[in-house]
């Protein structure tokens, strides 16, 4: 593990040396490079490909985008940093990790914030996903689009999760988000944030209990294999966001930004068409491999939440943006 990572930074140091250059030649083309955790064929993957797509024909083949699946580029916390600073030019990543680090990215992640897929939709797609997209700027990141990611639910090697005392004293898995920690404390279980990639490895080697994920992360990370029980809580639609290192956006004309800002939203779309797609072949797949899929009873699990939303309401900004997402049809 640790000598891919180092592999993977050193390999990104050598493309940071080869990183768009200043001010090219009206003819000149460039690459930009897009980081992904998820494999190929995976739909943040192709969508963000389509997205490449769009951007070579609307600049003649001016600009190109290659992207780097599987963690090529390193985990995401990894990413978002080469990202931040230009070695990488675009990545694909869930709001979760940003959690830390812009305020306003607490707000989709936040656990039954959304009552639905389309509620999350509406909301992202409106004045609400655009002030979150801006504030990745100061960052050093020009927020593009985000893009569906389901519904995250519990799932462990232990036993299935019915109601909150069968979470107690359970190790689980968090994404490196203290978001996602306290909701996962707040539940009753000890919660553990670590890299994706790592999890696995500590799923099988008793670590982790568990951890949380959709479908078709729970089936393409094949965690079904060491975590069979599988508990419906749909507790958190965080969204995955698409952004672009501000320094390789402000390289790029005025034109060329435009028609990569839309090329953006257009691969929403496609995003979505995959994502259903990928979320039914993925439940179907670990169903028939034997997963113990059940529901549950969701309520006891969003009363527990209120002291989440005590702590990240504090913030009167935040407060707001939560009010107006509870108040959005
Ligand atoms: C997946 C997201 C990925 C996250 C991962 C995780 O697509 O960006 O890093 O969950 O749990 O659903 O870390």
């Amino acid at each position: 593990m640790i000598s891919r990572r180092l592999l993977a930074s050193a390999a990104a140091a050598a493309l940071a040396a080869m990183t768009l250059s200043p001010a090219p030649a009206a003819a000149q083309t460039v690459t930009l490079r897009s980081a992904d955790i998820h494999p190929d064929g995976y739909p943040t993957v192709e969508a963000v490909k389509f997205f490449g797509e769009l951007v070579e024909k609307g600049t003649n083949g001016r600009i190109k985008v290659q992207v780097f699946h599987s963690a090529q580029l390193g985990q995401e916390k990894e990413t978002i940093e080469q990202a931040r600073f230009g070695v990488i030019d675009l990545n694909r990543i869930n709001m979760g990790p940003f959690n830390n680090i812009i305020a306003e990215t607490l707000i989709p992640s936040l656990p039954f914030i959304f009552r639905d897929t389309a509620h999350m939709r509406k909301v992202m797609d409106g004045p609400i996903g655009e002030q979150i997209l801006k504030s990745f700027e100061p960052q050093g990141l020009v927020g593009l689009a985000f893009y569906d990611s389901g519904a995250r639910s519990f799932y462990n090697s232990k036993r299935p999760i019915k109601t909150l005392a069968d979470m107690k004293g359970m190790k689980v898995r968090v994404i490196q988000s203290d978001l996602f920690l306290d909701l996962v404390n707040a539940l009753g279980a000890n919660a553990t944030p670590m890299p994706p990639g790592e999890v696995y490895s500590a799923l099988q080697t008793g670590v982790v209990d568990g951890a949380e994920n959709n479908w078709p992360s729970y089936d393409s990370f094949r965690h079904f294999e060491v975590a069979k029980f599988y508990s419906i809580t749909e507790h958190s639609l965080s969204p995955e966001v698409f952004v672009m290192s501000k320094r390789s956006f402000d390289k790029l004309s005025p034109a060329d930004q435009e028609v990569v800002r839309k090329a953006a939203k257009e691969s929403v779309l496609k995003m979505r068409e995959l994502w259903e797609a990928r979320e039914k072949a993925s439940e179907a797949k670990v169903r028939a491999a034997g997963v113990q899929v059940n529901s549950v009873d969701k309520a006891p699990f969003i009363e527990a939440m209120k002291p989440v939303y005590e702590k990240y309401a504090k913030d009167a900004k935040l407060k707001d943006m939560i009010q107006r997402i509870q108040a959005t049809p």
